[in-house]
């Protein structure tokens, strides 16, 4: 079993800007992720599967819902305590922080801001101890950075609905015991639902052959029919908007996440440059290594600094959607940027899973396309800063 040696850089003191609490939740994800995540996770990534057996610990430390109320089983903590868990936990794994992601923002987020009373009660304690776990179906088939062309539909059926068609490319569904669906009603109006394993129709086949997020499981979602009672319906909030909000909550936790597999790849390379002889020196000693590494650390502060402002804009309400697709976008492909590098100051050993960097590039090549493409982003902040939406 390997030990994890991790250090965190904080160039610009950080640190100083965290309040105690703060402080005290990432260090206690950061000792979870070290004794539990760490030692295993290679070997699941390279089996294809995810480690169901971290569950509890995710929920033990607040990863489930860390920002919503203690009253519905939350951890009830603020926007920066909720980003640095994302960070912590992606330090160790992108797949991990993903389920994490999934539960908090596009489950229990759009079950608490949407979802009735008695919905709440029902399903967000349960959520957040880990006793019952979500997933999040908007993408199609046909339809992924166009979600408001999706087919899948649901009709009145008056004592049920009953829902028909298909999601896909869905992060947790092999395993979810419930999907907050999201479909078009006989008007055309797009609605939340929640839908529970075991309903007849119902069925979430698992998407094999990804290089990517391998220790995530993935899958289809499939309605064929599927009497949906009618209390399962998100009755709070309709349209595009609805999933679109959650959406916001994700990315959000995204562009915190991407610094801890940034700052690990950082991390590894450091200490590998620092020991590894090349030509009677340590490969640190070259100017070609010290500018990737020094690039490095410049562009994992500047993100700090980006995640850390926005995280202050979220506790005070606000963060527009915009600004959360800028830090998105701009924090994914820096990770993405540094893992390549790191993997270069690494030679030959760098493509081996001795060291977790190609593990962290190939899981980044999918968070830079999930909730919302490099390109989508792009396109956000060119419609805020124009006025010209040019998607369509
Ligand atoms: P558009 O006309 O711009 O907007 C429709 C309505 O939605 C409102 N809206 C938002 N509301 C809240 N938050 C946001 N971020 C919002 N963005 C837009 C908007 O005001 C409007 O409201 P109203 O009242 O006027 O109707 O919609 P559009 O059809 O032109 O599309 C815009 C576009 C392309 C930006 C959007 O569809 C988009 O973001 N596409 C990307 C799709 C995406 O991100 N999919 C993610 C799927 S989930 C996922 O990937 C999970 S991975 C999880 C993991 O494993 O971690
Ligand atoms: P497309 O939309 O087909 O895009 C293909 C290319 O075209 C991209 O480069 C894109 O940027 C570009 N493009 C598209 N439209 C435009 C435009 N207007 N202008 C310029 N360029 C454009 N979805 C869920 O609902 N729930 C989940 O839990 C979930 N988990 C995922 C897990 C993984 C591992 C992955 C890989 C995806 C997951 N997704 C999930 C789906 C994800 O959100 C979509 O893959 C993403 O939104 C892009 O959709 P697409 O793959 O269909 O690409």
């Amino acid at each position: 079993m390997k030990k994890d040696n991790f250090e965190s850089p904080d160039y610009y003191n950080i640190d100083d800007l965290l309040t105690e609490e703060q402080l005290l939740v990432r260090d206690a994800t950061r000792q979870w992720v070290k004794r539990d995540l760490s030692p295993i996770i290679e070997d699941y990534a390279q089996k294809a599967e995810f480690p169901r057996q971290l569950l509890n610990g995710l929920a033990e430390i607040g990863a489930f819902g860390p920002y919503i109320p203690e009253d519905y089983g939350g951890a009830g903590l603020d926007q920066i305590s909720y980003g640095l868990i994302m960070q912590e936990i992606e330090r160790g794994d992108s797949g991990i922080r993903s389920t994490a992601s999934v539960q908090s923002s596009l489950v229990m987020y759009p079950i608490f801001a949407y979802g009735s009373e008695e919905q709440k009660r029902k399903f967000l304690p349960k959520l957040a101890s880990g006793e019952l776990i979500g997933c999040f179906g908007l993408t199609e088939p046909d339809h992924g950075s166009n979600p408001g062309g999706m087919d899948t539909k649901f009709s009145d059926e008056g004592d049920h609905y009953l829902l028909n068609g298909a999601k896909l490319w869905i992060s947790n569904a092999p395993f979810a015991d419930i999907a907050v669906v999201w479909a078009k009603n006989e008007e055309g109006r797009i609605h939340g639902l929640i839908v529970e394993r075991g309903m007849e129709g119902f069925s979430t086949p698992e998407t094999h052959n990804k290089w990517s997020l391998r220790a995530s499981a993935t899958g289809e979602l499939i309605f064929a029919d599927v009497k949906v009672p009618k209390g399962n319906l998100l009755p709070g909030k309709s349209g595009l908007g609805a999933p679109l909000g959650c959406l916001d909550s994700a990315r959000y936790g995204i562009a915190w996440g991407v610094i801890g597999a940034a700052m690990d790849c950082y991390h590894t390379a450091l200490k590998y440059a620092g020991e590894r002889m090349q030509f009677g020196k340590p490969i640190a000693s070259f100017q070609l290594q010290q500018k990737k590494l020094a690039e490095m650390v410049t562009e994992i502060t500047k993100a700090q600094l980006l995640a850390f402002r926005l995280g202050q804009l979220r506790n005070e309400g606000k963060a527009t959607s915009a600004q959360i697709s800028m830090a998105k976008r701009n924090n994914v492909d820096m990770a993405l940027k540094i893992a390549r590098e790191a993997r270069q100051v690494l030679g030959a050993m760098g493509i081996t899973g001795e060291y977790s960097i190609m593990r962290h590039m190939m899981n980044l090549e999918s968070v830079i396309t999930y909730e919302g493409t490099h390109d989508i982003h792009l396109l956000i902040t060119g419609a805020d800063i124009t006025g010209i939406q040019a998607f369509k």
